[in-house]
């Protein structure tokens, strides 16, 4: 059954996938039990309470202990869900960041209708942003004449990330709420104006290596706006592209290449 119900999901492709995954199927087995359980409950009240078998209304109502005992019960299990997975995995997911030194370090920035990414380059530092100096060529308004914006990497609508290495995304955006979904990640987070939210996962499959899994030659990581957000919201998607960690670095030396070429 468990099976079945991941026949219907994104496949896995980070590290925290299983945890989500096996935490969304015992809420849902939870709330299949409950629907299945009230649903009879109601049919059976219906039925009991009819009004061929109750002429006269009975003001004191029904005293059922089982009633009682199964709400008992439900609260029950869904505190052990919350306790049991969903705080420990918020703790882990929100609270405790990878350190800046061993994860790979991009801001994402989403606007109508696309994601802006900036790579801080080999000084870890990024470079300063002005929204005077934002442009078609320029949408994040990065200050080119800033040291630390020197050798910083820009991109649009493509995430390049080298596999099984923390991924630490500082999230923004410039204009709506946007939200930042990875369904293979098992990432959603949205994009407030004004905040910049941090969030992390660890990429465990490649592109390659997924598009051989689902024998796809043309497959992508997709990076989806979950939250609507204008009338361009059906065109605002973006790609990642997980790499092996040499090609993560040939890409990288290359756009720095491309930078200094300019
Ligand atoms: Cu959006």
């Amino acid at each position: 059954m468990n099976n079945w119900f991941m026949s219907y999901m994104p496949l896995q492709a980070s590290q925290h996938a299983a945890e989500i995954d096996h935490m969304t199927i015992l809420v849902h087995w939870l709330m299949l039990i409950m629907f299945v359980g009230w649903g009879a409950f109601f049919l059976f009240v219906l039925f009991r309470f009819r009004r061929g078998a109750n002429p006269r209304a009975d003001y004191a109502g029904a005293k059922g202990k089982l009633a009682k005992g199964t709400e008992v019960a439900v609260a029950i299990i869904e505190v052990i869900l919350l306790i049991g997975y969903a705080i420990p995995a918020w703790a882990t997911r929100v609270k405790a960041l990878p350190s800046e030194n061993e994860a790979v370090i991009v801001r994402v920035v989403g606007e109508q209708f696309a994601w802006n990414m900036q790579y801080p380059g080999p000084d870890k530092t990024f470079g300063k942003t002005d929204i005077r100096l934002v442009s078609a060529d320029n949408p994040l308004g990065l200050d080119r004449s800033d040291p630390a914006a020197k050798d910083d990497i820009t991109t649009i609508n493509q995430l390049t990330l080298p596999v099984n290495r923390p991924v630490l995304v500082h999230l923004a955006s410039k204009d709506v709420i946007h939200s930042f979904g990875l369904y293979e990640m098992r990432i959603k987070q949205d994009a407030v104006p004004g905040l910049e939210i941090p969030l992390w996962f660890i990429p465990t499959v490649t592109t390659e290596e997924m598009r051989r899994k689902v024998g796809k030659p043309d497959f992508e990581y997709e990076i989806a706006c979950s939250q609507l957000c204008g009338l361009g919201h059906y065109r605002m998607r973006g790609f990642v592209n997980v790499k092996t960690e040499a090609e993560y670095q040939t890409w990288l030396a290359d756009e720095a290449k491309n930078l200094t070429a300019r």
